[in-house]
């Protein structure tokens, strides 16, 4: 057993008592209150989902594992001669809340190269598909063409027992997310570079080769792993670490639970809004005829866009009430690498207008950009024009924090969802409505 496998497996054993002391002994107490604008509208702030791998925060936002963005960044062990940490480490600290070492983050690096062999079938299926496809939907079918590999589906037909589902859903895990990086730049180079594909390079990082195989230089193997980790995880409402938490609580596998997830991350109101801020950028760009535009009129174009009955896209959040600290981070890596590039001075005007804009407009509850309104900046400044793709990008984050929570909702026993409906005349006699 890998040490940490033998690691993860002391610290589910010391979780499941709190759980199940929780359940005997308080499960009666009261933690939400639904009122019909939550049964209505979506949910928000009812508080029915557990997860210990993140948690956010409305004013501070994303925590991983108890630690900020910047504490998270500082902690982990970092790739020699580069700026950001190793994605290894930092599923590490997902998976198990303990800061990596650098033994620890290397044994995971190993671990990865092992699984990273993608069975050739994987790439039959994304060339059968149209041409004209969505990456995210390649994205989805291929994962979803690897179910047969599931090692807890084959055990559970053999029949495990319960408290075991975890060790074949690591398995499976460790499996899967070895490989998308190299799925994902697959796609890239089939769809955008006349299939010109690069190979895996055995030697090198989960970020580091994610970089070579999409064929593009230094720095944006550092991009990868700051993309890869400030998209891992939002705690679990968002639609797709819910997706993936209600799929996989049916014990389906985590294929089917990923590619899932991915559908909803397709969504442009949720992870396609990265997309949606360059397309409208672009069109401010077209309007503009390549001049910046001044603060009076990106206004113009803000305002022109809400009175056409659309949102602006990157800006507001279900629970958040403030920028994105992921949103700050990448400000910040811009600032340092790319502060005149024409498309981050677009994103800063916008940053400038919007939110006093969106506070005039009066809906949005939160006026403040989120993690979609800066991350296609820094694609396109080395090289990935492609925006089409950005949510891809974002589905290999994702995968780490859907994946970590996955495994610890089998170690802790949490049963198949299954809220409970109302009809539209329960919800008017609750309301005393003849
Ligand atoms: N532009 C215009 N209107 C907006 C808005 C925006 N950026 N954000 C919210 N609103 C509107 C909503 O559409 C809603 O309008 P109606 O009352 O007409 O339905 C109203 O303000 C209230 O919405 P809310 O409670 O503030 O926001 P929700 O929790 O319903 O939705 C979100 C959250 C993110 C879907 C929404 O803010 C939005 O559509 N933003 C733009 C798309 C985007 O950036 N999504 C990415 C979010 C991060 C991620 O998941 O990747």
């Amino acid at each position: 057993m890998s040490k940490l496998k033998e690691t993860l497996l002391e610290k589910i054993e010391g979780w499941r008592p709190r759980t199940t002391r929780l359940l005997k002994e308080y499960g009666d107490v009261k933690v939400s209150d639904v009122t019909i604008t939550q049964a209505i509208g979506g949910a928000r702030g009812v508080k029915c989902l557990v997860t210990d791998i993140s948690y956010l925060d409305p004013f501070e936002g994303i925590r991983f594992r108890g630690h900020t963005i910047p504490e998270t960044l500082a902690a982990l062990p970092k790739v020699p001669g580069h700026e950001m940490p190793y994605v290894e480490g930092f599923l590490y600290l997902l998976l198990t809340g303990d800061k990596p070492t650098e033994e620890q983050t290397a044994e995971v690096i190993a671990e990865f190269k092992k699984r990273k062999k993608v069975p050739d079938y994987v790439f039959d299926v994304i060339r059968a598909l149209p041409a004209d496809s969505h990456p995210m939907a390649m994205f989805s079918n291929a994962i979803l063409a690897m179910e047969k590999e599931s090692i807890f589906a084959k055990k559970y037909k053999e029949g495990i027992s319960k408290m075991d589902y975890w060790d074949s859903t690591y398995e499976d895990a460790l499996n899967l997310l070895a490989k998308l990086p190299t799925i994902a730049a697959y796609i890239y180079r089939l769809k955008y570079k006349n299939g010109d594909i690069i190979p895996s390079d055995p030697n090198l990082d989960f970020g580091g080769d994610f970089a070579h195989m999409m064929g593009i230089d230094k720095p944006y193997d550092d991009v990868s792993r700051l993309y890869f980790i400030l998209h891992s995880d939002h705690e679990s409402g968002n639609v797709s670490a819910h997706t993936g938490h209600l799929v996989a609580s049916a014990l389906s596998d985590v294929y089917y639970a990923i590619s899932a997830m991915l559908g909803g991350l397709a969504g442009p109101l949720h992870g396609l809004a990265n997309e949606m801020v360059l397309r409208w950028i672009q069109g401010v760009m077209d309007k503009m005829g390549g001049k910046t535009p001044d603060e009076e009129e990106m206004k113009k174009f803000v305002w022109d866009t809400l009175n056409s009955g659309q949102v602006i896209p990157g800006y507001g959040h279900a629970v958040l009430r403030k920028t994105d600290p992921r949103y700050a981070a990448q400000r910040e890596f811009c600032l340092k690498h790319l502060p005149d590039d024409p498309i981050f001075k677009y994103v800063d005007i916008l940053y400038k207008v919007t939110p006093d804009i969106l506070k005039e407009h009066g809906k949005a509850k939160n006026p403040w950009p989120n993690v979609d309104a800066q991350s296609g900046v820094i694609q396109w400044f080395y090289g990935l024009t492609e925006y089409d793709f950005y949510t891809v990008l974002f589905g290999i984050g994702r995968s780490l924090g859907i994946l970590s929570n996955i495994i610890w909702d089998r170690a802790l026993g949490y049963p198949i969802e299954r809220p409970k409906s109302l009809t539209t005349a329960m919800l008017e006699e609750a309301a005393g409505i003849k």
